[in-house]
Order: C-alpha cells, then structure tokens, then sequence
C-alpha cells in the first residue's frame, strides 16, 4: 500500500500493545502526524460485533478454521472501510493486533494449517500488509499477572471496564482462560515470526517500565521513518 504508514503491535497478553500504541501516537501527534488507532478483532462496527462473539466464553464449540474465518470476516471490513482509506489519505494506521495474532493463536496454537492462514491471508490481507510490526515479548506469567491486576481494577470501580463485554463473570476472555503452556506457545509463535521476517518486525523486550519501553518502540518508529524517507 502506497502513502500512509501502517503499523502494527503484537504480543502475549498483557504485554502493554495498548499501552504502547496510546503513547505513541501521542509521540507522532506532537510531531504533526494524523494518526489512526484501531484494533483486531475490531476497528469497525461489524468486526467489533464478531469480536464480541469470538472472544465470548459462551461462544459455541467451533474447528480453527471457522475461528480463523470469522477473524478474516472481520479483518476483510477493518481493512477496507478502515485501514484503506486512511493510508489513502496518508495517515498512520496504528493497529493493536493484526495478522500475526491469527498465525499464532489460530495457526501455530490453534492448528489451522498454515497453508490455508497463507491462502486467506492472500484473499483478505493482500497487499494491506504493515510495514512495521513491533512485538511485545514478555514472560507470559507476567503479562497475565498484569491482566488480573487490571481485572481487579476494573472489578473495584478503578478501571474503566472496557474489556467486561468480552469476558466470564471472571472478567477473562476465552484466550486469557488457557493454560500457561499455550501461552508460552504464543510467545515462541511471535517470535518465530520475528526471526522469519527481521524486516518487518522488531521484538522489544516488554519487562521494563511503560515508558522505557516507549522509548524503545519511538526509536524503532523514528529509525523506520528515516529509512523510509532517505
Ligand atoms: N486474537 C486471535 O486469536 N486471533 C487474531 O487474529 C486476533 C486476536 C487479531 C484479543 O483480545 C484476543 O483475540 C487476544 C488474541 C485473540 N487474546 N486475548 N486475550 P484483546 O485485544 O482484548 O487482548 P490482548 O491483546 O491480550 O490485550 P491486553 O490483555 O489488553 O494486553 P495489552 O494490550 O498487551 O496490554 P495493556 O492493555 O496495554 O496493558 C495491560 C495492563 O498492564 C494494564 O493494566 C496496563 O496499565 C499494564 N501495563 C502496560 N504496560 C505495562 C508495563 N510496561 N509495566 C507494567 N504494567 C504495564
């Protein structure tokens, strides 16, 4: 894709992509970019409906390939009413999950042949790929520490609840449920990426303060525009 920028951030739960496509964006803001923050599954009305369902605890027992079905229904909206467009108008896309989380978690986790994530991949995502993936890595232990610190809050009235609508009473969605091998499967899974394709992505070492770590990603971004630009 021509004109805008698209980036993308990757990682186990809890690994701080929110976190860290908040801030920077507001780095890019401040130096004049008009940015976009989305999100996978979501992004637009229809994706952030079938996410509800898929992230549901309740949702039927379904095979990978219907799981990685409806993440690329929704990708399909996201990416043209969404992504598209604002790389047409020559914005930064900043998009918390992506592709990638459907090779790991449905793919490399979930099963679904790898051949079959290339064909959809090709059908939906074709050349509306990122040109900079940023991956998150984190003992998973940690990151999932951290959701059940930010569970807490919200249960005590100190969080702000978003994440409720895709969860159980215990406020976990159905990946946050699994056990910790899967995630430690997760994490290998980003990183084999990483290692497979070293000119789009770049692993930051996530165990650190939030804003050390956004010191890192706006380095990495900041590289990557003049690369780009030179
Ligand atoms: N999924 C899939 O299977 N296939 C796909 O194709 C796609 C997705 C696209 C989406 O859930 C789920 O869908 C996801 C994979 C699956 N699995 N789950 N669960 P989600 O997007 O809602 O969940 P998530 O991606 O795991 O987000 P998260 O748990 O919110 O984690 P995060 O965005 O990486 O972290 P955060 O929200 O920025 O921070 C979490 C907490 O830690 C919060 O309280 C922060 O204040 C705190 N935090 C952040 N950074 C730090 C640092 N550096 N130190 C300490 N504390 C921190």
């Amino acid at each position: 894709m021509a004109a805008g920028l698209f980036i993308t951030f990757e990682g186990g739960e809890g690994a701080g992509k929110s976190t860290q496509v908040r801030l920077l964006a507001e780095r890019l803001r401040a130096h004049g970019t008009d940015v976009v923050i989305t999100r996978e599954p979501g992004g637009t009305p229809f994706a952030e409906q079938v996410r509800a369902l898929i992230l549901s605890p309740s949702v039927a027992e379904h095979t990978a390939l219907s799981e990685a079905l409806l993440f690329y229904a929704a990708r399909a909206d996201h990416i043209g009413k969404i992504i598209r467009p604002a790389m047409a108008a020559g914005r930064a896309v900043l998009c918390d999950r992506f592709s990638d989380s459907t090779r790991v978690y449905q793919s490399i986790a979930g099963g679904l042949d790898r051949k079959v994530f290339d064909a959809l991949e090709q059908l939906v995502v074709a050349d509306a790929k990122p040109e900079l993936t940023i991956i998150l890595d984190l003992d998973p232990s940690v990151g999932l520490a951290r959701a059940e610190a930010r569970r807490i809050d919200a249960a005590s009235g100190e969080g702000n609840g978003e994440r409720n609508v895709d969860s159980d009473g215990a406020g976990r969605d159905r990946y946050e449920r699994q056990a910790l091998a899967f995630h430690e499967k997760l994490r290998a899974g980003f990183l084999a990426i990483a290692a497979e394709e070293p000119d789009r992505c770049v692993v930051i070492n996530a165990n650190r303060d939030a804003s050390q770590v956004a010191a890192e990603v706006w380095s990495v971004v900041d590289q990557h525009l003049q690369r780009r630009a030179g």
